[in-house]
């Protein structure tokens, strides 16, 4: 493989002419652009621009690599790309948090270097998902007016987010594999599905450990079951990984060869408890979002590996990668460090009071995103469920209408279709995880019918009842035995949380100062911890972030962050941390 990340030549394209004008080719005035990176921080010109750029790069192939089979793969392009290779369209992809890949082998040239340009575009339109707001609508807390216009809470940071790659495989090779573990007893069993390329119908192993079994390739697919006696089963505490190595071998000559860090665990919903490897687990965490200064929603692993610190300092054993997937190092590091995540497609903002075709719409783009994230991440054991949307709601979007507006029935039936097929998609792909969706308060409580888990995202002392932390506890603990009556499904709070100023204080606590921060989150801690059914409570959010700029939004942050972004430590950390490590 061969990373391209680096320097890129960029261009903006308002005018939507580089296609006709062949910019595939060359760029007319470049300026120069690292991958990856979101646009918006970088130039003054780019910071609110979310229409068409393009980027263009060459690189030399190897070789060696003559007579393989040459692959482009692009990790995330946010949010429509459109990829040539030496002025040849070779794929577009819509969606902006998931890799996409195209053969490119017939496309390129060995005595020269071969030019690469891909064009990006992120406009808020409505049958995307995320949708873009109706005309005028857009902003955060149903004020309209928000800049630049989103149905969500976060900047719509735009560009190439993740690295492109180039890949060479070998013309017969692995293509697939699935790796599904249970326990028995002490013993750990592994099913593993591989998928070759083409019709393969040669053989194959699948090694784990000192275990090896011969795989018989069909039609390209083969499977095997590996026990691992007195296994180490994947948790927080131990999250001990297997090495996987499958192989496609003709007389005993490998010809290809792919290794899959894998952990030995279960998760099961049973009754109101939510169980890893058999016993109840309780959640702690937080909502996060891809955020930095400069990078923007652009990889950032040096911004990673201290936010998983952070998590470790403060005793949080997961969190939700609200409202995006997140990178595949990510994941990884996840596997890794033994935290448990709530893997979540982009489905935020969705509303529908709309008309029929543009949720259809919207369907197709949604399953299309759930079928990419199960493939990518169905063999991570720190993937604990599955999320297909975060706060649906019945009414119009923010801005369009007074909220007070009573939800529509036909709107509400709408949902209920558009996620019980979101769940039945799910559930077919990966059996083994529970689907979730996350939930809004005063949003249409039949939605979470067909889920497994009850996720449900609370403000009672900060939208609602601000100031009145005492009264909001009594609305909350309310609220949790409703829905636990309704339900008797396992609950998390997959967000509570205030702004909060760091250096700001009061006391007796008010709003926006770090006492408040602090003693809201202790109210809900304490009502969860007397409901046994709780499951988790994540903490909105784990650090401040940008968003778009409006009237409830300093500086253009949700500052709900227990860290700041820059990751210093409100007092709300060492109040969690507290908590969570008795320390
Ligand atoms: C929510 C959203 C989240 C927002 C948060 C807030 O319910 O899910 O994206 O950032 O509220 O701070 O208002």
């Amino acid at each position: 493989m061969i990373d391209l990340s680096g320097l890129w030549q960029f261009q903006m394209d308002p005018q939507g002419e580089g296609e006709a004008q062949g910019w595939f080719r060359a760029l007319p005035a470049p300026r120069v652009i690292p991958v990856p990176c979101s646009w918006n921080d970088l130039f003054d010109d780019a910071r609110t621009y979310l229409g068409l750029a393009w980027y263009r790069t060459e690189v030399w192939v190897p070789a060696g690599w003559r007579g393989r089979r040459v692959y482009l793969r692009i990790g995330s392009a946010t949010y429509a790309a459109k990829v040539w290779v030496n002025g040849t369209l070779v794929m577009e992809h819509l969606g902006g948090s998931l890799p996409f890949a195209a053969e490119i082998t017939e496309r390129l040239a060995w005595d020269r270097p071969n030019i690469i340009a891909i064009a990006v575009e992120n406009e808020p339109r409505p049958d995307r998902v995320p949708p873009g707001p109706a005309p005028g609508g857009g902003g955060v807390l149903g004020v309209a007016g928000g800049f630049p216009g989103t149905t969500y809470d976060f900047f719509p940071y735009t560009g190439l987010h993740r690295q492109v790659w180039l890949c060479a495989v070998p013309d017969v090779h692995i293509d697939d594999i699935t790796a599904v573990t249970t326990i028995e007893d002490t013993d750990g069993i592994v099913s593993v599905t591989v998928a070759a390329a083409g019709d393969y119908a040669g053989e194959g192993q699948a090694r784990l450990g000192g275990i090896e079994v011969d795989l018989a390739f069909r039609s390209g697919a083969a499977e095997a079951t590996l026990r691992v006696p007195a296994a180490r089963f994947w948790s927080p505490q131990d999250p001990h990984l297997y090495p996987l190595t499958v192989t496609l071998t003709d007389n005993q000559r490998v010809t290809d060869t792919y290794t899959l860090d894998i952990g030995i665990r279960t998760v099961a919903v049973r009754g109101d408890q939510l169980l890893l490897n058999g016993q109840p687990i309780k959640l702690t965490g937080f909502g996060k979002h891809e955020d930095f200064a400069l990078s923007g929603r652009g990889l950032n692993l040096p911004m990673w590996i201290r936010d998983y610190e952070l998590l470790r300092w403060i005793g949080a054993n997961s969190y939700r990668t609200s409202h995006y997937p997140y990178p595949e190092e990510v994941m990884q590091l996840a596997d890794r460090l033994g935290v448990l995540v709530i893997n979540e497609i982009p489905a935020v903002g969705l509303n529908f009071a709309v008309p029929e075709p543009l949720t259809q719409q919207r369907l197709a783009q949604a399953l299309t995103e759930l079928r990419e994230l199960i493939a990518r991440d169905k063999n991570h054991p720190s993937t604990l469920m599955w999320s297909v949307a975060n706060e649906p709601v019945a009414r119009p979007p923010n801005g369009n209408e007074p909220q007070s507006q009573p939800q529509k029935q036909e709107a509400i039936e709408a949902g209920t279709q558009f996620f019980r097929r979101l769940y039945e998609e799910a559930y077919r792909l990966d059996g083994t995880r529970p689907v979730t969706l996350v939930g809004v308060g005063g949003g249409p409580r039949e939605w979470h019918e067909p889920f497994d888990v009850v996720c449900i995202n609370r403000y009672y002392g900060w939208y609602a009842l601000g100031g009145q932390l005492d009264r909001a506890a009594q609305v909350l603990a309310r609220d949790l035995d409703e829905l636990h009556q309704v339900y008797g499904k396992p609950i998390i709070i997959t967000e509570f949380g205030a702004d909060t100023l760091p250096g700001v204080h009061a006391d007796p606590p008010e709003m926006w100062s770090e006492e408040y921060q602090v003693e809201f989150l202790r109210r809900y801690l304490d009502v969860a911890a007397q409901r046994p059914f709780m499951a988790g409570m994540h903490v909105w959010a784990f650090a401040d972030f940008k968003t778009t700029q409006g009237v409830g939004r300093a500086g253009g942050m949700n500052l709900k962050g227990v860290f700041t972004r820059d990751r210093r430590p409100k007092m709300a950390a060492h109040f969690l941390r507290s908590r969570w490590v008795g320390a």
